[in-house]
């Protein structure tokens, strides 16, 4: 029966890539308000160090480790480090993330490589290195981060659209061969949210307007506003509770309602 447990994560090992800071440090917080250990990368130990501090400061007691999620043979070896350190990865969110904006005629294939590298090939490195536990256990939660980009183009952003666009069909390949083992593979696919990542799409112009890019989002956005990482707190804890169980396969856009929207009139 359904009850508050049925959205908390207590006795739960979280893993959330490149997560010290943006929203890989927002959804991991949400996770751990519920009760899971939380366990997170980033690329170098600067990174690890300034998010353990941030961790700290925030009242959680998380596990930092160093890894390029691209490098196969540093993921075996960092869950292999995590299950004998912290435990079986319960609940995996694929966060890491690179965009390289630039038009599609000036990218070199170096450039597209290392998008989808990052954005696309890493999720399946790190999948295939937690659900062998996860078989053992029986259960498991793997979630996606996608984008508008896994359903729409714009330009500038070829490599990273591929990804995204790709990371939405892996997402419902791990679900198409694993859910029988009880482990859910979904995505969540955030709109236009306030991080670093998109800081250069919100610069506000030199005579002190908002970015055209700023403008153009509130405008195709009904919520009329970028998101913040707090908004995708909720659809994070749903996909990794046993309330989701019956989910799987699925991407939860969570964009305000841009993907419904034609965008307002100028
Ligand atoms: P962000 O602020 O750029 O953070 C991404 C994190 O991933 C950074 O800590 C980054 O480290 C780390 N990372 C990059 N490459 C890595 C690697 N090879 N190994 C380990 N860690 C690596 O991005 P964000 O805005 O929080 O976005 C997080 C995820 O959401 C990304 O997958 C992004 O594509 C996706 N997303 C973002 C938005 C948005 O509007 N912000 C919307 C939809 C989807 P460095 O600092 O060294 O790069
Ligand atoms: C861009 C933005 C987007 C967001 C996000 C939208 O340049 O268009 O960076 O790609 O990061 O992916 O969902």
């Amino acid at each position: 029966m359904i009850s508050e447990k049925s959205f908390r994560l207590d006795g739960k090992v979280a893993l959330i890539t490149g997560a010290s800071y943006g929203i890989g440090f927002a959804i991991a917080s949400a996770y751990a308000n519920v009760g899971a250990t939380i366990v997170f990368n980033d690329i170098n130990q600067e990174l690890v160090d300034k998010g353990m501090a941030a961790y700290k400061e925030a009242g959680i007691d998380a596990h930092g480790y160093v890894c390029d999620v691209t490098d196969e043979h540093a993921v075996t070896e960092l869950v292999a480090k995590i299950e004998k350190e912290v435990g079986t990865v319960d609940i995996l969110v694929n966060n890491a993330g690179i965009i390289r904006r630039i038009p599609m005629l000036e990218m070199s294939a170096d450039e597209f490589r290392k998008v989808i590298d990052v954005d696309l090939n890493a999720p399946f490195i790190v999948s295939k290195a937690v659900i062998p536990g996860m078989l053992k256990k029986g259960k498991g939660k793997i979630i996606n981060i996608c984008s508008m980009m896994s359903e729409l183009g714009r330009e500038t952003v070829s490599a990273y659209a591929a990804a995204k666009g790709g990371l939405k069909m892996l997402t419902r390949n791990i679900c198409s061969e694993y859910g029988e083992a009880n482990i859910q593979c979904n995505g969540i696919g955030p709109g236009y949210i306030a991080t670093p990542q998109t800081a250069p799409l919100r610069e506000r112009q030199a005579d002190g307007s908002r970015h055209p890019f700023d403008q153009f989002i509130i405008a195709k956005t009904p919520a009329a506003r970028w998101g913040t990482t707090e908004d995708l707190m909720g659809p994070a804890v749903f996909l990794a509770s046993e309330a989701s169980d019956f989910v799987n396969g699925h991407i939860l856009y969570v964009d305000g309602g841009i993907l419904a929207y034609i965008g307002k009139q100028p």
